[in-house]
């Protein structure tokens, strides 16, 4: 009997998690190995890793520092993996997560290379209904979508696109053995975090790179160095401190140089804390400068200034190095940050070409090429660098149904709504890690994760203790928290910007500020109550 002709499968578990990335690892030990549920968990990859998994492109590299950026649930954990760089690169964050499957058994409980097709929840059993595309059938209590905020690419759509003969790629499902570009002309669509990490690695293969900016970016030096292993033993020492200093900070790692208003000290006293910070890198600048540069048009453009000279004194051709400018208008940090490691001067190269395509538009793709209001362009491989379709993009390819048979989609209709990030009303015993409306990419990552995980499992061990069916938020609240969430925002300049975080990437997406920005520790705080006063402003059946 071949595959085809099987009865399909059916699965009675506790909880079934989709994602096997920093996410759906975490959750899959607790709610086994602390709750002792039967758990499953879908992976569409051939291994863990989620978006370390996917974006092994070249220069791929973490922009949070590694002893941050990984695990604070086990102390063992902590000492015994030893990071090689301030910064990790894609490859050692993904070695980091396939030692924690191993390390924690997890791999056996995870279904690689399949993919969700479908999750409905089904009133008369009170339970998720979820197929698979290798045919299997879930029935779960829990369903879990631990899919990542920025996994679902956003590929621009061009006249004549698939007339292009040559190689394409998306940066965010690079191909495992690599690519190799040596000899070749290539160009690259997108100047955001991601292209600037790898442009400059391919400028030093390629033949010849073109470069399509549509908008340049304000961006910092990450300040990258190797780290001895004395260096990192040094750091473990005192990991308690250093997470503490982690829970107890607006971002999940400790700025702690911040000042008041950039307006209050002068502008000596101003550029020598600028220079200082961007000597420090990473996000120093961005979160760890002064207090207003996120509020304050004029506080924000003393820090842009000073990005624009910098730029304009690392790349030798001024009118190259005008087109890197940001201009005046453009504010600084609204649009994340992207950190860079010898960008600017990757235009100093004789084999690199930058495009303004907001000046001359992309009007359309040939077999050899793309042509723009200006002049044809040819090359032998394009990279798109374009991002992601985020936060909602992953959850709706999964055709969720919640009470009622209501799509997602028609719930979300005017943007991703959500009660504290974790729960959508009318879609009962679902939990998303990281979801909209909760801090996430404004928070270190693992551990708003763990943050997550740990606020889930408490949840179901309390539903499952009281022999309770369900739990899912009330639309009242998810009204106040979507308007708390608003207001919060409006506060700042963010929401001006045409950013991810409001879902402004995507033609057609509603606008909807889709990050909490009132800072991981008061947030860690409201779900901790929420929690203690018996899930305040959920319905529980
Ligand atoms: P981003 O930050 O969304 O950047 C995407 C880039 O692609 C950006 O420069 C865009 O220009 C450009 N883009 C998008 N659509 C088009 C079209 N239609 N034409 C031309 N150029 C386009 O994604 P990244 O992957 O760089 O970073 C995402 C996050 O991943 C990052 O913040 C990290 O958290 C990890 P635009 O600025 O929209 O004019």
């Amino acid at each position: 009997m071949n595959q085809q002709n099987k009865t399909p499968s059916s699965q009675q578990v506790d909880a079934l998690i989709v994602g096997a990335g920093f996410a759906g690892l975490y959750m899959l030990h607790l709610l086994r190995d602390k709750l002792g549920l039967k758990v499953a968990t879908i992976e569409s990859a051939s291994g863990v890793g989620g978006t370390w998994y996917w974006n092994n492109y070249p220069g791929a590299r973490c922009d949070i520092a590694s002893h941050h950026y990984s695990f604070s649930f086990s102390k063992e954990l902590q000492q015994e993996w030893v990071w090689s760089e301030k910064y990790a690169a894609q490859d050692e964050i993904l070695r980091y997560l396939e030692y924690v499957a191993k390390r924690f058994d997890l791999s056996k409980d995870i279904q690689f290379n399949c993919r969700v097709k479908s999750a409905a929840f089904d009133e008369s059993s009170d339970r998720w209904l979820v197929t698979t595309d290798r045919g299997e059938r879930y029935s779960a209590k829990y369903f879990i979508p631990a899919v990542g905020t920025l996994s679902s690419a956003n590929i621009p759509v061009f006249k004549d696109q698939e007339s292009f003969q040559g190689d394409t790629y998306f940066t965010g499902n690079w191909p495992n053995e690599g690519v190799d570009f040596k000899g070749k002309r290539v160009a690259i669509i997108g100047t955001g975090a991601t292209a600037i990490q790898v442009i400059p690695e391919v400028a030093k293969q390629a033949a010849h790179l073109t470069v399509f900016q549509r908008t340049p970016n304000y961006a910092a030096p990450l300040q990258n160095e190797v780290l001895t292993e004395a260096e990192d033993q040094q750091l473990k020492a005192n990991y308690d401190q250093l997470r503490e200093a982690s829970w107890n900070s607006f971002a999940g790692v400790p700025f702690p140089k911040l000042k008041g208003s950039a307006l209050d000290d002068t502008q000596e006293q101003r550029l020598a804390h600028y220079e200082e910070l961007w000597q420090d890198g990473g996000f120093s600048l961005w979160i760890g400068s002064y207090q207003d540069i996120l509020y304050d048009k004029a506080a924000n453009e003393t820090l842009a200034d000073f990005i624009r000279t910098k730029i304009r004194q690392r790349v030798h051709d001024p009118k190259i190095a005008e087109m890197l400018c940001p201009p005046k208008g453009q504010t600084y940090g609204t649009k994340r940050q992207p950190c860079e490691t010898g960008y600017f001067e990757t235009y100093n190269r004789d084999n690199v070409t930058l495009v303004d395509i907001k000046r001359s538009a992309i009007k359309e793709f040939t077999s050899t090429g793309l042509r723009t209001s200006d002049q044809h362009y040819e090359f032998d491989s394009l990279i798109y660098a374009t991002g992601y379709d985020a936060f909602t993009g992953s959850l709706f390819k999964m055709d969720i149904t919640g009470r009622g048979g209501l799509p997602l989609q028609s719930h979300w209709a005017k943007g991703a709504r959500t009660y504290l990030g974790l729960s959508a009303a009318g879609f009962p015993n679902m939990f998303t890690i990281t979801g909209p409306q909760s801090p996430s990419v404004l928070f270190n990552m693992p551990l708003a994760i763990e943050m997550h995980c740990e606020w889930i499992a408490d949840c179901i061990a309390y539903i499952n203790g009281r022999g309770l069916a369900t739990i899912e938020a009330q639309a009242t609240s998810e009204d106040d928290w979507l308007a708390e969430t608003k207001q919060i925002a409006d506060a700042t300049l963010l929401p001006e910007a045409s950013s991810w975080y409001m879902g402004a990437n995507i033609p057609g997406k509603p606008r909807v500020f889709l990050v909490y920005l009132g800072g991981g520790q008061q947030y860690k705080e409201i779900i901790e109550k929420v929690a203690a006063d018996d899930y305040s402003g959920f319905r529980l059946s």
